[in-house]
């Protein structure tokens, strides 16, 4: 544990939009249970709430009960803030007020209005890790004045993310961390690539099957099945593309499978938070081929453990599915370990806590 931090009572408030073990809740699920292991393997006490359904092993979890929120990604700019009769929401954080006192750091996961809007009214330090990029006029605002009268308390994934907000220079960048033991190195993998995440439009898996539709590359794909009428559409505009559905595998499966392929392809329409796939993919050995947007911009090492490519650009992704010969897989499992483990993260949760807990005085 770094000198920086006293072992601390941590609560982890998950989002509201699916229980954990759903897929519902995309990259924060991974990103909350790797948070709670690494700060688990450092005395911190850890507990997690959650909704009500939630499969969580590897930390006492507290499960409450209501309707879950509405993805912020389907809300426009100008969307107003949408709390359902009964909100699970706002029954998990009523659970939060009632026993914060036994607690020295709550973390907020949720990217949703209440969260933000209920700090002030807290006695003890809330930490929000910040999901996702900036959506809407309303979650900007509440971020901004959160971050305003409590500066160390946002943290974000990537520098991209946090310049999609004005405040953005005030955030504190995490990165990620995972645990690189359950991901297993693979040097020789078969001839097909590989496309991660939910399929819904702000991912532009359309680009990757166009990709293997010119280089003839088997494309597997795998994730939730968010929009089915997205991919419905894919399959009518590309009939004849080398592509197949994989499902939603957990993160043990997945790795096996991922590790198998060529290269993983991101083609996010959106200012990509962080790219938690991308580290799962160099954690195999898995060169990374993404759009020079968002989060992977800063993760991948162009020419070394993958190629960054002009955002929308198909012909660039052919072209750097060619260059493919030119990356050397151990490099790419030892920049994850570099960067992306649970201890590395650790340090950098454990230094944002101090930060928070000197600046609040307790
Ligand atoms: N939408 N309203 C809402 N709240 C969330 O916490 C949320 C979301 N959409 C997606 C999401 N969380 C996560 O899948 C991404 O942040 C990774």
């Amino acid at each position: 544990m770094s000198a920086t931090v006293r072992p601390l009572r941590l609560l982890l408030l998950s989002t509201s939009v699916g229980a954990l073990g759903s897929g519902l809740g995309g990259g924060v699920e991974l990103t909350l249970h790797n948070i709670a292991r690494t700060l688990s393997l450092r005395q911190h006490t850890v507990k997690i709430v959650a909704p009500l359904g939630s499969v969580y092993a590897a930390a006492p979890l507290v499960e409450i009960e209501g309707a879950l929120q509405t993805t912020a990604q389907s809300a426009g700019r100008d969307a107003p803030i949408a709390m359902p009769a009964d909100a699970l929401l706002a029954n998990m954080w009523t659970y939060a007020r009632q026993v914060q006192d036994q607690y020295d750091v709550l973390v907020n996961f949720a990217y949703d209005w209440l969260p933000f809007y209920l700090t002030p009214f807290f006695d003890r330090p809330i930490a929000h890790l910040v999901s996702m990029g900036s959506l809407t006029d309303a979650m900007d605002k509440v971020i901004g004045q959160t971050i305003a009268q409590f500066p160390e308390s946002i943290g974000v994934h990537s520098r991209a993310q946090a310049d999609t907000f004005t405040f953005g220079a005030q955030c504190r960048v995490l990165g990620n961390g995972f645990d690189l033991s359950l991901y297993e190195f693979c040097a020789r993998p078969e001839r097909s690539l590989a496309w991660v995440g939910r399929l819904a439009p702000e991912k532009g898996l359309e680009d990757a099957v166009a990709a293997a539709q010119a280089t003839q590359l088997p494309l597997k794909i795998w994730g939730i099945m968010q929009d089915p009428s997205y991919w419905q559409q894919i399959q009518q505009r590309y009939p004849t593309a080398p592509m197949t559905y994989e499902g939603f595998l957990p993160t043990a499966q997945l790795q096996t499978a991922l590790g198998n392929c060529q290269a993983l392809i991101m083609t996010p329409r959106w200012v990509e938070a962080f790219g938690n796939v991308a580290i799962e993919a160099l954690a195999c050995g898995v060169p990374v081929i993404a759009y020079r947007r968002g989060g992977p911009a800063e993760i991948v090492q162009h020419g070394k453990t993958g190629w960054l490519v002009e955002p929308d650009n198909i012909a660039e992704l052919v072209e750097a599915i060619a260059h493919l010969g030119e990356i050397d897989r151990h490099t790419c499992r030892q920049q994850a370990e570099a960067d992306y483990s649970l201890a590395a993260m650790g340090d950098r949760l454990e230094q944002w806590f101090a930060a928070m807990l000197s600046q609040s005085g307790c």
